[in-house]
């Protein structure tokens, strides 16, 4: 009866990993207090997995805990640390804590890691930068020390690795490396360093090792498809078959995240002894598949990636049909690792119990695959119960009063195609020239400001009930009073009222509406040491109130510039949020859409200019395989549209794109519509600009000026020479001038001589234009 999940939150039930990590790095706490708090994590989790009744056999408690970022350690196993911070490594190859945090955290001119999204989901990796010369060599033994952790304590543990494949597939090539070099192309490199970590595994005792190989089942990491499938061919060949089986543990392969599809057979091929699939974004394969004879297949059907309480009976239907492939032995998993999920739903108490009900956090979903585990190997009436309880919870979600609103669906139903457009872009932007009269190259800021101790104090304190709700919003109002006087001084053309009031911009949003409810401790892992606390979105949205309406007119009381109305767009809310899975994400976004327009219209008719509507994590939701992406596009544009298209022509739509890969969905953001559109630009020096104006694009364009991501003032001369760059691709009446994102988590010290660089530096570049103003 063999059940496991492929991976546990590691950041601790009371992020007792971040704050000590923090300490750390704030110098007010030694490494070894770190190593000691991440040495209790791990054995909590060990021990609370064998009290939620994983048994030891495959073996299911896996060994996945990591200081920042799984893929980062992959790369310290391998020795693979860019020659920037050479410096760092010990005789053997290795880092300590310290510089392993330097690596992921940067030190002066030494840029750290990229980071990006790991796959579909709100976790950020750290980028491997690997080139022709790159050497590898079993740097660090840090897992095997973790497994040997375990075995003292009498628990044996399955060590999990990032994959050979999937950690190439997702390196970028290291400055400097020739043309046409791709970090696959190191594969016989790193494999014979794979060889020994998983030979020093076997030495140490371990029976089992799980290899994650997630790029398998997408088509976006840039590796093409039969490249990544002679890969894996060649990595398992290497791995499992030239390495025999008694020098090694056995070896399972997770393909977390999606669907195999071909690379199914080809790793069925290999001498693996176990494939773990993900049986909620994929399906069970139909028909034969050769090779399974001999292996364990693990079917993850219970939701790593979401929180809703599995459909037991539905999952059993899915087990039986895997065993129908003639797998040697068919074990139950989760679908991905349970980091992307918080700790336990019993840590809610606030939560209101019927929607607890409802819910499954890591926890909760181990005692799932438990159950299943039992259901498979002992029937269906030995899980009787269980199985009741759970039909019970999805028929009580069914049922439940504000899960279904006729009055929501009713309009959404009532919706033509009027509702999604606007009129031409030329009338618009003469009738919003006309209302606006800006300069040429218009001043803004993408919304937030620094979020100032003195703010976080204010709101900890009203969240305590320690101050009244008058009390916040006086200390709130005051703080918008200064930063539209900041903005003023600095002479910024559009101004914003700093959002003072918003923590995290999707939780506001999630507070503030009908359909969503928000943890207390719920936090997951975004990256490194900092979380988020994604809101659950459960049932039809709808916008009891409005939300920014008093905000914004209290920052326009204070100026006679135009201030822009702030929200965060449906397709955001959804990819940041625990999101309802009975019914189409489709339906879901344009719920949320039409409660924005509401927003906008309320902001409209206060008389509101502008109004930005942010869809930071468009790219985000992208699926991860190329022939879904049409239809996704589809329903996530339209959704913007309908929030945006009920405006006036005079009044005009900004939105902001958080990231620069901007090529892959420039259809998209054409699509979009919005007047005006800022992007992350700095720090690939405008390079997306070419792309830009190849395509024609005809609006606005706000191409970030100042990489906010670091501490740096640019320089009044950095700025100056961007934007000449700039107007000399793109034609100086689209161009707005823009830090690259939220100025939330920089600081006064930076965000005021940065800003007042970048208005200089826009006087010197409209001055050499020479464009009526
Ligand atoms: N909100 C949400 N998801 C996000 C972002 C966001 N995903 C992408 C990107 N932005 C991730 N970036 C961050 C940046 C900072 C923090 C988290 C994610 C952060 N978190 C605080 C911490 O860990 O201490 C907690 C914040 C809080 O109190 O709410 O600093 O903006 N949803
Ligand atoms: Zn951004």
């Amino acid at each position: 009866p063999s059940g496991t999940v492929l991976g546990y939150p590691r950041i601790g039930p009371r992020r007792e990993l971040k704050k000590a990590l923090e300490a750390f790095w704030a110098g007010r706490a030694e490494a070894a207090e770190v190593e000691a708090t991440a040495a209790d994590l791990r054995r909590r989790t060990r021990t609370r997995l064998a009290e939620l009744g994983l048994a030891t056999d495959l073996p299911a408690i896996p060994s996945a805990f990591s200081f920042y970022d799984q893929v980062l350690d992959a790369a310290t196993v391998l020795g693979a640390v860019p020659d920037r911070f050479a410096d760092l490594v010990d005789g053997s190859g290795a880092l300590d804590l310290a510089g392993y945090s330097t690596v992921a955290r940067g030190r002066g001119d030494d840029l750290p890691l990229e980071m990006t999204k790991w796959f579909d989901s709100n976790y950020h990796y750290l980028v491997p930068e690997i080139g022709p010369g790159t050497t590898f060599r079993f740097a660090s033994d840090r897992p095997v020390r973790e497994f040997a952790e375990g075995l003292a304590d009498g628990v044996l543990t399955r060590p999990v690795l990032v994959g050979p494949v999937t950690f190439l597939a997702l390196a970028k090539a290291a400055e400097g490396s020739p043309e046409g070099f791709a970090p696959i192309d190191r594969l016989a490199d790193v494999l014979p360093v794979y060889a020994e970590v998983l030979r020093a595994l076997r030495a140490a005792g371990a029976t089992w090792v799980q290899l994650e190989e997630p790029a398998l089942v997408s088509d976006s990491t840039g590796v093409p498809a039969d490249r990544l499938l002679a890969a894996a061919t060649e990595a398992y060949r290497v791995l499992a078959t030239d390495l025999p089986a008694a020098e090694r543990p056995s070896i399972l392969v997770a393909a977390p995240y999606g669907d195999l599809r071909d690379a199914l057979p080809v790793l069925a091929a290999t001498d693996v002894e176990g494939l773990a699939l993900d049986l909620v974004r994929g399906t069970v394969p139909t028909g034969s598949v050769a090779g399974l004879a001999d292996k364990v297949v693990v079917g993850g059907v219970v939701d790593g990636h979401n929180i809703w309480r599995a459909d037991l009976d539905a999952a059993l239907g899915g087990l039986e049909r895997l065993e129908g492939l003639g797998a040697h032995q068919v074990a139950v998993g989760t679908s991905t690792s349970l980091f992307h999920v918080p700790h336990d739903v019993e840590d809610e108490p606030q939560l209101d119990p019927t929607l607890r009900s409802w819910l499954a956090f890591a926890d909760q979903k181990v005692r799932e695959v438990v159950t299943l585990a039992t259901g498979v190997t002992e029937g269906r009436e030995a899980v009787h119960a269980e199985l009741l309880a759970a039909a019970d919870a999805r028929r009580s979600r069914a049922e439940a009063p504000g899960v279904v609103r006729p009055e929501v669906r009713e309009r959404l139903g009532g919706l033509d195609a009027t509702a999604f457009r606007r009129g031409e872009f030329a009338t618009r932007q003469a009738a919003q020239a006309e209302r606006l009269g800006l300069p040429a190259l218009p001043t803004t800021t993408i919304g937030s400001f620094p979020q100032t101790p003195e703010i976080r104090v204010a709101r900890a304190a009203f969240g305590r009930g320690e101050i009244s709700a008058e009390q916040y919003q006086d200390e709130m109002r005051a703080e918008v009073r200064r930063v539209v006087e900041l903005q003023e001084q600095i002479g910024l053309d559009v101004l914003v009222h700093g959002e003072p009031e918003r923590n995290d911009m999707v939780q506001y949003f999630a507070e503030n509406l009908d359909g969503f409810s928000v943890t207390q401790n719920g936090w997951v892992q975004s990256y490194g040491s900092r979380c988020t606390r994604p809101s659950i979105l459960w049932g039809d949205v709808s916008r009891p109130a409005p939300i920014t309406v008093p905000w914004t007119t209290y920052a326009q009381s204070l100026t006679p510039k135009p201030v822009k109305g702030m929200l965060t767009g449906p397709v955001t809310i959804l990819a940041w949020s625990f999101v309802r899975d009975d019914q189409p994400l489709a339906d879901t976004a344009n719920q949320v859409a039409l409660a924005l327009r509401d927003e906008i219209a309320d902001l409209e008719a206060a008389g509101t200019a502008i109004v930005q509507v942010d869809e930071p994590a468009l790219r985000e939701l992208l699926p991860l395989r190329a022939d879904a992406h049409a239809a996704y596009l589809d329903w996530s544009v339209a959704s913007f549209r309908l929030s945006t298209s009920g405006v006036r022509p005079d009044t005009q739509i900004h939105t902001h794109l958080c990231y620069s890969e901007f090529g892959e969905i420039f259809g998209a953001i054409d699509g979009l519509d919005a007047d005006v559109t800022s992007i992350e630009a700095a720090r690939s020096k405008m390079e997306i600009l070419g792309d830009i104006a190849a395509e024609g694009y005809p609006r606005g364009i706000g191409p970030g000026v100042w990489d906010i991501h670091s501490p740096r003032v640019p320089s009044e001369a950095e700025v100056t020479d961007l934007l000449a760059s700039a107007v000399r691709v793109v034609d100086p009446t689209q161009l707005w001038v823009n830090p690259d994102c939220g100025l939330k988590t920089r600081r006064y010290e930076e965000v005021t001589p940065s800003l007042e660089h970048v208005l200089a530096a826009t006087r010197t570049v409209r001055d050499s234009l020479a464009i009526p103003t």
